[in-house]
């Protein structure tokens, strides 16, 4: 099939892309663009050219499997001045979505129609990248600098009507009716002649270019693109066209060839990869999911409640005391009403929500859920009890599943007589917030139940990751190999401020003690001031609890803003004291070393044990869920980056064992 065909209409050649899934513009495409515009401006009987696509979507973009790849076929901006430089006029007919390199081609055809339901956008810097064919010369020319440099920066698309009310649009065609409402505007564009956009003035302010630093510094700290992205617009304000394209071909190759982009990249297939579950059809029938119960009430199954009444999906809360379910509940309104008051969603929108939601105080009325999660107290007995319980109550087929986050799912799953139906759902804290979900395959989960539950993750806006039974599964395993380094650190010599300093710098957005502080550093203390054997036991001795009572590692103001404490210093000095161990200066690579490439070395074990599908859901694991920077790829990608070689000799040095496939790398 080829990806490309024309179709001459009358005085009109429609050119018509099909190249599944998503129309990128793969080399046959551009092949296909080329020979389709040349047929155009060679058939005098040609007055006007429709440029439109067959499937779901215009073009979505460049091919970005190709990215990286020796380059095939014609020049991309070749192509598009070609359009451009068209004696007749080109129309360009949007449906789905026209994103990056789409929308740079629909930019140089002469005129744009679009159905209302269409999105257009250049989320290249999503990405690590620019629009690097002409986007962001040719933007700024039709929709002005202020929308320009925001669309570029930031990366989102905009709706139909808004791109008719920039310029970007010049007509809305109907719905279903676009390829016709598209050659009939040709004909009328016949009298009225190509605008070539490259010859459009540039219109607007750049002020708008400090305003986006300035408020974006917190999310853009590290990113490289989005400053590339906004000297490119500036550019397209100070230099003639040709000399704004030479400066956007330069910063584009800068980013191409940094391994932000590269890391980006990955994280986009990685992303996508990660709901692919191995060895299963991908057209398994699922199980049906219309109604949910969580039992527990308190932030985490508040925040797993919250996820499935925004879907419409209504939701029936035990908790076992009356007091703890009002709280629950009024915690839910609570967040959705602060919600509310940012704008994102209406009073009735809210209260559509809340009445999705049924509290009870009994576990029987889960009795027609389709799946229930239980987000009790991280206790194997309790949970074996709630099991128990749940499968006496639940109906046949109904998926039992458990929020625990290190407790073996097997072992929950034998206290039921229907082990095929349990597994177990891992939400990351705030649960309604944070993106990603750790599906946990037990021993006996049913095929049908875990892709039912990575689709119902994916229904509620969630990244889910397949994880196999292990302590503390994907995230918290690799996690627990970053804090006790990072403690035994502190006995060597180092402080918190810099161990947490090391990890902030490196892009996540805390550190170990800091995050330690966050949970409280009392969960699982003994509770016995007279025993120290830890400095965690000794900072809690002297009731330093973490963020809840103002001070941990570091003291606390009453907005939780962190400074350090010169009195946790003075505890940890005087634990340190009795440990023997010489005091010495402790090196920021050294933190690295042993904070950092322990986590790579996990990964590998995880892998080795098959307790991860794959490298790359490891890495999706960290991102979504721990905030690890995405210009990084998660620790498997940075790990190869950094070199198996140099990693396997720093965790020898430090006597770490090494995982056998980590050596086998290096
Ligand atoms: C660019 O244009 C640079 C230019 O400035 C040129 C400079 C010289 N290429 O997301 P989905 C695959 S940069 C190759 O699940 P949806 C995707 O991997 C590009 N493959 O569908 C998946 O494959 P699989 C700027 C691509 O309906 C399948 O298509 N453009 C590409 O949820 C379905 O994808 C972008 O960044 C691609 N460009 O969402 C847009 N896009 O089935 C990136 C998708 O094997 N794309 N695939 O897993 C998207 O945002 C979404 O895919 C889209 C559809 C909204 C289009």
């Amino acid at each position: 099939m080829q990806s490309v065909t024309t179709q001459k209409i009358g005085n009109i050649l429609v050119i018509v892309v099909n190249n599944p899934p998503v129309n990128a513009l793969s080399w046959h495409v551009r092949q296909g663009l080329s020979d389709g515009v040349d047929q155009g401006l060679n058939d005098p009987e040609i007055e006007a050219m429709v440029l439109r696509c067959d499937g779901n979507t215009f073009i979505a973009g460049a091919d970005i499997t190709e990215f990286g790849k020796p380059p095939q076929g014609p020049d991309f901006n070749q192509v598009l001045r070609t359009i451009e430089s068209a004696t007749q006029p080109v129309v360009g007919a949007i449906h789905g979505t026209a994103l990056g390199g789409g929308l740079e081609t629909a930019l140089v055809c002469h005129y744009r129609i679009a159905v209302p339901s269409a999105k257009l956008g250049v989320p290249e810097v999503k990405l690590g990248l620019l629009p690097g064919a002409g986007g962001t010369q040719r933007l700024p020319r039709i929709v002005g600098v202020e929308a320009a440099a925001t669309m570029c920066s930031l990366g989102e698309p905009v709706s139909a009507s808004k791109a008719a009310s920039m310029g970007l649009v010049d007509r809305i065609a109907g719905e279903g009716s676009l390829a016709e409402d598209a050659i009939a505007y040709a004909k009328e564009l016949i009298a009225v002649g190509p605008r070539a956009t490259r010859d459009l003035p540039v219109k607007g302010d750049t002020a708008i270019i400090e305003q986006l630093k300035a408020a974006n510094a917190r999310k853009w700290k590290g990113f490289e693109a989005p400053y590339a992205n906004l000297a490119c617009v500036e550019a397209a304000t100070k230099l003639p066209f040709d000399e704004g394209m030479a400066f956007e071909r330069a910063e584009f190759m800068k980013l191409m060839g940094g391994s932000q982009s590269a890391a980006q990249r990955h994280m986009f297939f990685a992303e996508r990869q990660a709901a692919k579950i191995d060895g299963l059809p991908k057209d398994l029938p699922l199980r049906t999911v219309n109604k949910v119960g969580v039992i527990g009430a308190g932030t985490m199954g508040g925040g797993i409640s919250m996820n499935f009444l925004a879907k419409g999906i209504p939701v029936t809360i035990v908790e076992m005391v009356q007091e703890n379910l009002d709280r629950g509940v009024g915690v839910i309104r609570k967040n959705y009403e602060a919600s509310a008051a940012k704008g994102r969603f209406t009073t009735e929108q809210v209260e559509g929500m809340m009445a999705l939601l049924t509290p009870s105080l009994t576990l029987e009325s889960l009795a027609d859920c389709d799946l229930v999660i239980e987000a009790v107290y991280e206790n194997m007995d309790v949970k074996k009890e709630v099991f128990g319980k749940l499968d006496a109550i639940c109906k046949p087929g109904a998926i039992l599943a458990s929020n625990t986050s290190y407790l073996n799912v097997d072992e929950i799953a034998a206290a039921t007589s229907r082990p095929q139906d349990v597994l177990g759902m891992h939400f990351f804290s705030p649960a309604n917030v944070m993106k990603l979900l750790e599906v946990v395959r037990g021993e006996k989960t049913a095929p049908d139940v875990l892709a039912t539950a990575m689709a119902i993750g994916k229904k509620i806006g969630k990244v889910a990751v397949v994880a196999g039974v292990c302590h503390g599964f994907i995230g918290n395993r690799m996690l627990s190999t970053r804090q006790q380094p990072a403690m035994q650190l502190l006995l060597e010599g180092a402080t918190p401020e810099q161990i947490d300093k090391v990890h902030t710098d490196f892009g996540m957005p805390m550190g170990p003690f800091q995050m330690s502080d966050l949970a409280g550093l009392d969960i699982g203390w003994h509770r016995d001031p007279s025993r120290v054997e830890t400095i965690r036991d000794a900072l809690c001795a002297a009731g330093r609890f973490g963020q809840k009572n103002g001070k941990g590692f570091y003291d606390y103001d009453a907005k939780r803003v962190g400074t350090p404490s010169a009195e946790a210093l003075a505890i940890i000095e005087e634990f340190r004291a009795t440990s023997n161990l010489p005091k010495r200066e402790i090196s920021e690579q050294e933190i690295i070393e042993r904070t950092l490439y322990p986590m790579v070395n996990e990964g590998y074990k995880i892998l080795e044990e098959g307790k991860a599908q794959r490298a790359s859901d490891i890495d999706v694991v960290w991102i979504y869920g721990y905030g690890w920077p995405i210009y990084r790829g998660g620790p498997m990608f940075w790990g190869d980056l950094e070199g198996a070689g140099k990693i396997v000799e720093a965790l020898e040095r430090h006597g770490v064992a090494v995982a056998e496939s980590l050596k086998a790398k290096a």
